[in-house]
């Protein structure tokens, strides 16, 4: 196998010195199989660049030291290879003693790393635990060969930690090659065809395996008519993607259209309870095995924003689901089931319909009805991907149902990657949330996360019962892979919050830091991480407050959804309304006297929102209606909130583009990637004051109110 390493491409977390420890040592890595090979090339590429060495150990060899007689500064080892050298055997009689008779195994993906005698011991049962353990090695640098350490032992939380790409293989008139991509063309498709530039999405893989990720949807869920031959006469492009990423523990699903009976098969009819219909999918998703072999599953848009679906039929989502699932059952695969289905026609006059309930309204009575191989995948707030929303309650509305959480990662409603925002800390609010009060499981829970080295799920599901998190991508052809390269930092924080939801968000920018920014440490490296840090941290409160206010959402400019616009979408047909007039602002979802939205909560969340005193103030306006003059929690009214957060919002971007200055010319980041971010800098401050004048002037006019402290409002 050959290692890739595209020269223009910038490294992103993987820059080669970040291997420098392992590099530099004497390393032995034990066991076969095509991942196993991979580990050792890795290591050995890294060990041709540091001067260290790599040996393999065939099945009959042992002992502790290297040709040349010396001691192993690294295991690497899977559990069944042995006879293992002393230390490791020692590293896994301490590991099977600490967990006890009853206690978990290593498990799939999961590693043990200790060290001992000055020996670092990293070992997997399966190959791909071996992988991560190697990538955690990488994460840790020359404090993995430092003190002694007990056994750890790590597994990722979420069984399936998947990307979706909304990539289209042809450019599309309105979409273009990525839909809501922010990062140049697709890494896949071009123009129609595939890239052939294989190399880079073997980089890819390499990357997303470093934080975690292990499945990639390699087109978008709006599944056009080019795309939709992925499944059938196309697969072979497919099949050349899911051999790049293969070698790094990653599986390739395809995002299907439910109409592929009809449009692929030529059957009048895809009702999802025809026989012909069953047999169809039956049939295409044998061939799908027969091409690739580890297929993960479909990814399904159905009756959402003009896909077609089973509604057609009169059928409802869970007849449609199960014969998806029914197909791929045999081999294991999985249908990730996509719960954003609402009524996109609906009409602005019509104050009965809201589209934050659709999702509740339509899944949760099909709990208990789907395949086990059925994933219902859950945006993570009820209606699209806002700044803030509350968490969706139809996470806690399924128990009978694996659950997948999805988050965006690519930038769509919170700056296109034109702007700073770190989405790590929202997304742990999100994971954090327990819809049940303190006593119950948190979202992290029902996504799956018994696994997770910190106990059992409180619900008493067996580990990785649940769906798994699931991000959009925000990766595209660009040389920095995410367009602004500090938004390389959520793809990363996405993997590592799948793996490990409970990480704070802090540490994980700190691990990106000290990966990505190794290889030009020739600067005040602390300086840097102290500016990063005071840029980014915060930097999604900081959107949140120069963008729409309280929970509102939405007020982005309708079709591409960069800058403001208040009523951009108050008159259209989306259901995404604000409902300000001259005496307040706000969506009435009480079940009192608005859509009855609270009463999908369970206890106390539905008792906490429905209450005007008890909401909290950052989700105010989201599930109520209030007169500007109304006090907040925080002891403010709505208005001058929204006046005082917007200035506050604005004044942080110009502090952040002013310690973005002070690196220029330190050495501490490369020049160019120094100059891509200034000018995205002055982008988004260029934007966050039109965001702060078009909010305050727009809330002025209607309310008449002014600021108390009588700052300029246009
Ligand atoms: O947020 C909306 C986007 C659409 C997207 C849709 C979805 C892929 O504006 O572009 O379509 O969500 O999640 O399906």
């Amino acid at each position: 196998m050959t290692l890739f390493e595209p020269a223009d491409i910038h490294p992103a977390w993987l820059p080669p010195e970040a291997f420098r420890a392992i590099g530099s040592r004497r390393t032995l890595v034990r066991g076969d199989g095509p991942l196993v090979d991979t580990v050792r090339e890795e290591v050995k590429r890294a060990c041709a660049r540091y001067g260290g060495g790599v040996r393999h150990h065939t099945p009959d060899e042992t002992g502790d030291q290297t040709a040349a007689g010396e001691p192993f500064d690294l295991v690497l080892a899977l559990s069944a290879a042995g006879p293992l050298p002393a230390v490791a055997e020692m590293v896994q009689a301490e590991f099977r003693r600490r967990r006890g008779p009853t206690g978990h195994a290593i498990g799939d993906e999961g590693f043990v790393i200790a060290r001992s005698g000055g020996v670092t011991v990293v070992l997997a049962d399966e190959a791909a635990g071996l992988l991560h353990g190697l990538f955690h090695v990488v994460r840790l640098g020359e404090p993995a060969f430092g003190a002694a350490r007990p056994p750890e032992h790590h597994r990722p939380a979420m069984p399936r930690r998947m990307l979706d790409h909304w990539d289209n293989v042809d450019v599309h008139p309105v979409m273009g090659q990525v839909e809501r991509g922010y990062a140049g063309g697709s890494i896949f498709w071009r123009d129609g065809a595939p890239r052939g530039d294989l190399g880079r999405v073997r980089a890819y893989g390499r990357l997303l395996a470093a934080c975690g990720v292990n499945a990639v949807t390699v087109n978008n869920v709006n599944v056009h008519t080019t795309e939709a031959h992925l499944l059938t006469d196309r697969l072979g492009d497919v099949a050349a993607i899911a051999a790049e990423l293969r070698p790094y523990g990653i599986r390739v699903h395809l995002s299907a259209g439910f109409a592929s009976p009809v449009v692929l098969g030529g059957l009048p009819t895809a009702d999802p309870l025809d026989e012909d219909v069953r047999k169809w999918w039956a049939e295409a998703t044998e061939r799908v095995y027969e091409t690739i072999p580890d297929f993960g599953g479909y990814v399904v848009k159905a009756d959402s924003e003009g896909q077609p679906g089973p509604f057609a039929y009169g059928r409802d989502h869970a007849d449609g689901a199960n014969v998806l699932a029914d197909a791929l059952a045999p081999f294991g695969g999985v249908v990730h089931w996509r719960a954003f289905v609402y009524n996109h026609r609906q009409d602005w006059r019509d104050r009965s319909t809201d589209r934050a309930r659709a999702a509740h309204d339509h899944f949760a009575r099909l709990d208990g009805l789907f395949r086990d191989n059925v994933i219902l995948q859950v945006k993570h707030g009820p209606i699209d991907f806002q700044t803030r929303e509350p968490v969706s309650p139809v996470v806690a509305a399924m128990p009978a149902t694996r659950v997948a959480v999805e988050l965006q990662v690519t930038q769509e409603y919170t700056g296109q990657q034109r702007h700073v925002c770190y989405l790590a800390p929202m997304w742990s609010e999100v994971l954090g949330f327990r819809p049940w009060g303190p006593a119950g499981p948190a979202v992290a829970h029902l996504a799956g996360a018994a696994a997770d080295g910190d106990g059992e799920a409180p619900d008493g599901r067996a580990p990785g019962e649940g769906g798994g998190l699931v991000g959009v991508s925000n990766v595209g052809d660009d040389a920095y892979w995410t367009g602004h390269p500090l938004a390389q930092a959520n793809l990363y924080a996405f993997g590592r919050l799948a793996w490990a939801p409970w990480t704070d968000p802090a540490a994980i920018l700190d691990e990106w830091i000290d990966l990505t920014f190794v290889p030009v440490a020739t600067g005040d490296h602390e300086g840097l991480r102290r500016v990063l840090h005071t840029m980014m941290d915060g930097s999604w409160r900081t959107y949140e407050r120069y963008t729409a206010p309280l929970g509102a959402g939405f007020m982005v400019r309708p079709g591409h959804h960069y800058g403001p616009d208040v009523d951009g979408y108050e008159y259209t047909p989306w259901g995404t309304y604000h409902f300000a007039d001259r005496d307040g602002v706000g969506v009435d979802r009480t079940r009192a006297t608005g859509t009855g939205f609270t009463g999908q909560y369970p206890p106390p969340w539905s008792q906490v929102y429905e209450s005007l005193e008890r909401c909290p103030d950052e989700l105010l306006l989201f599930f109520h209606h209030v007169p500007y003059e109304h006090v907040l929690r925080g002891g403010s009214t709505v208005i001058q909130h929204i006046y005082d957060t917007h200035f506050t919002g604005v004044e942080q971007v110009a502090e952040a583009r002013s310690l973005w200055e002070t690196l220029a010319g330190t050495g501490s980041v490369p020049a160019a990637l120094h100059a891509r971010v200034k000018d995205l800098l002055d982008e988004q401050f260029r934007c966050a004051r039109e965001w702060r004048d078009q909010i305050n002037a727009y809330f002025l006019r209607k309310s008449g109110v002014p600021d108390v402290h009588g700052r300029h409002i246009p």
